[in-house]
């Protein structure tokens, strides 16, 4: 894979022995089977990595405790400064990192430097944080009493993450349980095993040169079996976990047995509300790059379009009109905007989700299909389609991550509407398109959308990484990235300060010896 500068980019990210060998990248112990990273844009092996096994996997808990402990004693800002450094090489390796994104994922090139921006803000924002891990001082009902609350690095923290997002969503969790005094141990998606090793080699590197334990970013690699040993091993007090809501409920359950902490960002069935007082152009950008961005693959992804039937015919020609422009193929190709889905799996559940549409008896808008010939040779570049559908079908209901689009009218009160939008189990992203101060705040009041994260007069993808982000109900309730996301990566703990020379009894307990 030479073209587009591939080549480069993984020499730039110390990854070029990966070409057809084996990597195991560093502070990184794999003696299991490697596993085969092949490019959605191109089918072409990229390189392979070794996996996990049980006893690496011991290796690696018990260098992530040694380095722990030496982490949560070096002061909150001094952690800061180290991922000050981070993020430096971060800013440098901006363009190999979001090139191998792009390659190994599949997502158009400003998409994978898109992710490695976030990356970039978290940083930020996590150095800024490294000084502001606060918490409250109380007044205490006794005299001479004094009580506050202090937070205290949590220990070694569990990050799952999905191929869709192979960065930026590590960078969330590690960024701020770094700053936070944690050890990190990631396993990242089995589909973009390199874009791991690249980041992990440079976190790496950074500890290093700082005279830093290795343990303090570690890296695993493989399938589910590999995800299990941290959610079932209780030396993990917090596993964050990003993908479907099938992998979430299992994580959830073997977490929960042990009485661990589990962070869930799970799947969305996110739906722009289209009202008559709706700016069209802008509907237009918001929901054609929510649908068809990253090829319909990030969980923000805008699933249904829920319009009002006075403006239903003119976003539905205008929305169609825009499909027509949209260029699909090589992703590195700057002037195509729309790449593959990851891979064949992928690719047959969308032929599924656009066969079953019409069966419910949906209408096809925008023709899908599996587009073959020159450029197209692996398998994985599709159409984004479009059908009219109704909020109850089966599989208007579940979250297909491909490009599928669902057209939904509504009539009447913007009740209607906000029904529709919350009437599915997923509850992370929602917006509403409208000019009207009364609609947009009904749609952010107690009774109007349900989810974690709830738009005016943009779509429902590309949050900033300053706001918590997250969704409620199958969604799973997490929160990461922005506000006070830190708080779960850290132990509370209450002290209660008595400096009399007695020592009285709280809710004034009488107890004379
Ligand atoms: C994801 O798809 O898992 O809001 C994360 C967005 C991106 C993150 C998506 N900032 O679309």
């Amino acid at each position: 894979a030479t073209d587009f500068g591939i080549d480069k980019s993984l020499r730039a990210l110390g990854l070029a022995d990966v070409n057809n060998g084996t990597s195991t990248g560093k502070n990184f112990f794999g003696n299991g089977d490697p596993v085969a990273s092949y490019s959605p844009v191109d089918g072409a092996l990229i390189g392979k990595v070794s996996t996990t096994t049980r006893e690496d996997y011991e290796k690696v808990i018990t260098t992530a405790a040694e380095g722990f402990a030496v982490w949560r004693t070096m002061p909150a800002p001094q952690r800061g400064e180290i991922v000050r450094q981070f993020n430096d090489e971060l800013r440098r390796l901006k363009e190999p990192l979001g090139k191998l994104v792009s390659y190994e994922m599949g997502k158009s090139y400003q998409e994978g430097l898109g992710e490695v921006q976030e990356m970039i803000d978290i940083c930020d924002f996590a150095v800024g944080l490294s000084r502001q891990l606060h918490g409250l001082t109380m007044h205490s009902e006794r005299p001479g009493h004094r009580m506050y609350e202090q937070y205290h690095p949590l220990g070694v923290v569990g990050i799952i993450s999905a191929f869709n997002f192979p960065v930026a969503v590590w960078s969330w969790n590690t960024a701020l349980a770094w700053v936070c005094g944690d050890a990190c141990i990631w396993k990242g998606s089995e589909k973009t095993p390199l874009t791991s090793v690249a980041c992990q080699n440079i976190a790496a590197r950074v500890f290093a040169e700082n005279g830093l334990p290795e343990g303090i970013s570690c890296l695993i690699t493989g399938d589910y079996t590999v995800g299990e040993m941290m959610t079932r091993d209780e030396r993990i007090p917090l596993v964050s976990a990003t993908g479907s809501i099938r992998m979430g409920k299992i994580v959830a359950q073997a977490v929960a047995a042990r009485l661990g902490k589990s962070l869930l960002e799970l799947g969305g069935n996110n739906a722009i509300i289209v009202t008559p007082d709706a700016d069209i152009k802008n509907t237009v950008i918001g929901a054609v790059f929510g649908a068809v961005g990253t090829c319909g693959q990030r969980c923000t992804s805008t699933r249904r379009l829920i319009v009002h039937e006075d403006v239903y015919d003119k976003v539905k020609d205008a929305i169609v009109a825009a499909y027509k422009q949209l260029r699909i193929g090589n992703p590195l190709d700057e002037k195509n905007h729309v790449g593959p889905l990851i891979d064949k799996d992928a690719v047959a559940r969308y032929l599924h989700a656009l066969k079953k549409v019409e069966e419910e008896g949906g209408k096809v808008l925008v023709e899908g299909g599996v587009i073959s010939g020159e450029g197209y040779e692996s398998g994985c570049y599709v159409k984004p389609a479009i059908a009219e559908a109704e909020n109850h079908y089966d599989i208007v209901q579940e979250e297909t991550f491909a490009p599928v689009l669902y057209l939904l009218k509504y009539s009447g009160d913007l009740e209607n509407a906000i029904r529709l939008q919350n009437g599915v189990k997923q509850g992370l992203s929602s917006a509403i398109m409208t000019n009207n101060l009364r609609e947009a705040e009904r749609f952010l009041s107690a009774e109007g959308s349900d989810c974690g994260i709830a738009n005016v007069n943009i779509g429902t993808s590309g949050a900033e990484i300053g706001g918590a982000f997250g969704g409620e109900k199958e969604t799973g309730g997490g929160r990461e990235s922005g506000s006070d996301a830190w708080k779960v990566y850290m132990r509370r703990q209450t002290n209660t300060i008595n400096y009399t020379t007695e020592l009285p009894l709280a809710q004034g307990i009488k107890f004379d010896l």
